[in-house]
């Protein structure tokens, strides 16, 4: 059954709701500024881009709306607490987000810093809590996100990126593109393939899905890079600078078509995935 964007993202934002509402009545008065702090990135305006991949991938595999929004949240969460680390003074030192103050100049980095704990902590209580079920699914989904997260995933990306950014030799267009992977990426397949794990498909097809989901995550990257292009003051680590952005808008069309070759082994091009897929290839913000 199709589910609309709008749809999908009141589907997370009640369950984000429901959550954090149970989940606060065990705070104690003095840990109040964490609800507020967390709840202010929550809700701060995010496209729910990595939960939309989650509910079109169900739409796509046929599964459940109602067991794929845990997931989906679980990875809004990881997605959360990554801009809130991403922006403290130690990583990018960023003001703005979204364009409101980042979490840290409202509520200083102490707390930022720990809400970001508790935000990818609590992505893992969102796991065990709602697919208990059936524990080995909730097992594989844990150690999958663990790795689109962590040591080999979004955090290997970001400390890449930091070192790239450090440095003053110019950056193999090779080694951006698997920085992105990781950085950016893991976490938008991880979207994709917690959905397959969640349909119980075959290896085969878990594997096919993992791949859709790591391509449209570099595909949403090399948008990215693209919308932040100013061929004024260039970006001297984004793929424009590096590659060109002619071959930059040539490497997203080929990756936005191997997405939907992956797409046709489901019978798929025609869907919500892949309008999906289309929109973030000419996607301006
Ligand atoms: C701190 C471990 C750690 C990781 C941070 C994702 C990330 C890693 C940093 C974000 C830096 C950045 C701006 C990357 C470019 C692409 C990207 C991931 C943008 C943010 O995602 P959107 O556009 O954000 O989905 P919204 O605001 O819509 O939720």
């Amino acid at each position: 059954m199709p589910i609309g964007e709008r749809a999908a993202v009141e589907a997370l934002e009640a369950f984000l709701n429901a959550h954090f509402h149970k989940r606060a009545r065990e705070l104690m008065p003095s840990a109040e500024a964490l609800r507020r702090s967390v709840e202010y990135s929550l809700y701060s305006g995010g496209k729910r881009f990595r939960p939309l991949v989650a509910f079109l991938t169900a739409e796509l595999l046929d599964v459940d709306f109602n067991r794929v929004t845990p997931h989906a949240a679980a990875v809004e969460l990881v997605h959360t607490y990554s801009l809130i680390h991403d922006d403290l003074p130690a990583m990018d030192d960023d003001m703005y987000r979204r364009g409101v103050y980042t979490n840290h100049i409202l509520f200083g980095e102490d707390t930022a810093l720990l809400a970001g704990d508790a935000l990818l902590t609590e992505a893992f209580y969102v796991i065990g809590e709602n697919y208990k079920d059936i524990p080995e699914l909730g097992l594989e989904l844990t150690r999958l996100l663990a790795e689109a997260a962590g040591f080999s995933g979004m955090v290997a990306g970001q400390v890449a990126d930091l070192q790239m950014a450090r440095g003053s030799i110019a950056v193999p267009a090779e080694d951006l593109l698997r920085m992105h992977e990781r950085k950016t990426g893991a976490l938008i397949r991880y979207a994709s393939e917690g959905v397959a794990v969640l349909a119980r498909r075959p290896q085969t097809e878990q594997m096919l899905i993992r791949e859709f989901g790591a391509k449209l995550g570099l595909a949403f990257q090399i948008a990215d890079d693209l919308l932040d292009f100013n061929p004024d003051r260039p970006e001297k680590n984004g793929l424009p600078y590096i590659l060109g952005e002619k071959k930059t808008r040539e490497l997203l069309s080929s990756v936005s078509h191997d997405c939907e070759t992956i797409l046709l082994k489901f019978n798929g091009r025609a869907s919500q995935l892949g309008e999906l897929v289309k929109k973030n290839e000419s996607r301006r913000r």
